[in-house]
Order: structure tokens, then sequence, then C-alpha cells
């Protein structure tokens, strides 16, 4: 059969800048395709919400792909559970409370779930701003990554969100970057953003869920972020709490759109 290059270019060109454009106007808009990330991903897309993710890198996944120290194993804890038994990753026993995760089949697995339950996807753009309107969070300016990586100086473009969601990880980027430019007070005890805290993994993956909530009108936070925003100790290589961070942020922001 004949294969013409053209029509292959003309494919790919046509089938993205749809979707893109389908992205300008968004229910959620979720910034990092980490764990926490992807099952907010999940879990919206499932019921029905028009939301994409936007992913940094050219690999979704996050941290999740490196483990331990490279050590690509993860260990998740039995309140977890459900959430990757839901999405048809295999736990081993480890001992009472501990389950042992490949992180390549959980890092592969969040994604292929997130992109079938509906959400959209797209990796190597960045989120450099936010857009508002009075004292609310309505969407966020993106650019390509390699623009950011080579310091173009190339104009972002905007998307559109009723909610945004800051699933950065460690530097809670979206976060970070308004608090900077407009100084605003935020929905933590000082109202300011308190930082990440040294390891300590039980109160870490307490924290994070209990912190997981919205930081200022429309910006929600998930994931690492919470305990960077919140001021919570890390957790290490430990993943139940940003698999159920991302659960309890799609559910919070299911009973707010
Ligand atoms: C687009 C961006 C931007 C941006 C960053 O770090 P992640 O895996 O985040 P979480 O919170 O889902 O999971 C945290 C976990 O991986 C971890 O680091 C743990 C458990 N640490 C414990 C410890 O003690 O260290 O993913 C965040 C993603 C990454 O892929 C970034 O590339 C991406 O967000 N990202 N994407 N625009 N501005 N900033």
């Amino acid at each position: 059969m004949e294969l013409n290059e053209i029509l292959i270019s003309q494919a790919i060109i046509e089938e993205y800048s749809k979707e893109l454009r389908t992205a300008t106007e968004l229910d959620v808009a979720i910034v990092g395709g980490g764990p926490s990330g992807l099952i907010a991903a999940y879990y919206l897309a499932k019921a029905g919400k028009k939301v994409a993710l936007f992913e940094r890198k050219l690999s979704i996944g996050g941290g999740m792909w490196g483990g331990g120290m490279m050590f690509n194993k993860a260990v998740i804890q039995e309140e977890a559970k459900p959430i990757l038994e839901e999405q048809n990753i295999r736990l081993k026993k480890y001992k009472e409370n501990y389950y042992i995760v490949d992180c390549v089949e959980m890092a592969s697995g969040l994604c292929f779930n997130a992109k079938k339950a509906g959400a959209m996807i797209f990796n190597l753009i960045s989120c450099e701003d936010v857009m508002i309107r009075e004292n609310k969070i309505t969407g966020i300016v993106i650019n390509w990554s390699p623009v950011e990586m080579a310091k173009l100086h190339i104009d972002p473009i905007t998307i559109g969100a009723k909610i945004i969601i800051d699933a950065t990880g460690h530097p809670c980027e979206v976060v970070r970057g308004m608090e900077k430019k407009m100084g605003v007070k935020l929905n933590t005890s000082t109202g300011g953003m308190l930082g990440e805290k040294p390891m300590w993994a039980e109160v870490g993956e307490k924290l994070i869920v209990e912190n997981t909530k919205e930081v200022y009108p429309g910006l929600w936070v998930t994931g690492m972020a919470v305990n960077a925003v919140f001021g919570g100790p890390r957790m290490g290589p430990i993943f139940g709490g940003m698999l159920l961070s991302g659960k309890k942020v799609a559910e919070l922001v299911l009973k707010k759109l």
C-alpha cells in the first residue's frame, strides 16, 4: 500500500491542532503530569469533565520513574491500595501496610488510564504564568518547553479554565509564580507559602492529603506541591499520599464545578 509523507504530516498537524484548540476552554487545567496530576486527571475525566494536563517534560510521570534513588520500585500504604487496584496496577505485599509497586508499571499505567478516561494530555508544554480576572485565576499561560529551555523571546498563548490545579511537585510553580507576581494572600496559616520541610514520611503523607485544597480562588493544589505550600515534610519514595491527594482534589473540584 502506498504511503504518502505529506498525508502523514497533515494528519498529525490537523489532529494535534484540533485537540489543542479544544483545550483552550476547559473545566479544569492541570499543570504537571506526576502521580497526583494524573490521578486527578483520571477522576475528573471519568466524571465527564473537560480536562487537560500540561507537562513540561517529554515523558509523563514526573518523579515516578526513578523510584527511590533510581531503584525503580516504590512503596504504597494500605489506604491508597484501592486507587492502584482501580487502575489495574499490580501491588505486591511487603509487610503489613507496605506494598511494593513497580515504577514503570505505575507511571505508564496512570498515564494510559488518564488518557483512556478522556483527559487530554499535552507533553513538552510548560505553564509559565496564570491569567487573572479581579481576584480569581481564570486560566494558564503556556509555551513550548523548548522555547523556555532555549530562553527564546516568544510570547505564550493562554488556556481558559474554570479551575486550575497545581500538580507541579516540589517547586509548586504555579502557586509560587502567582504569589511572587501578585503578592496575594493564600489560604495558608500565614497567607504566604510555608515551604517544604525535611523528611518525615508519616506526617508528610498525612498532611499532603489534609491540605489538598483551594489555595486561592480558582487555584487548587495537589501532590508534593501541597506540602511546599502548607509547610509539610517530604516523605521519600512512598507514593500513596500523592494518589490520595490527586483523588481528593478531583472530588473537591467536582463539587465546586
Ligand atoms: C508544566 C511542570 C511545570 C510547569 C513542573 O514531581 P511530580 O512527580 O509531582 P507529584 O506531586 O505528583 O509527585 C511527587 C513525587 O513524584 C515526589 O517527588 C515525591 C513523592 N517526593 C518525595 C521526596 O521526599 O522527595 O510531577 C510534577 C510534574 C513533573 O513532571 C514536572 O516536569 C511538571 O510537573 N512540571 N509542567 N509546567 N511549570 N512545573
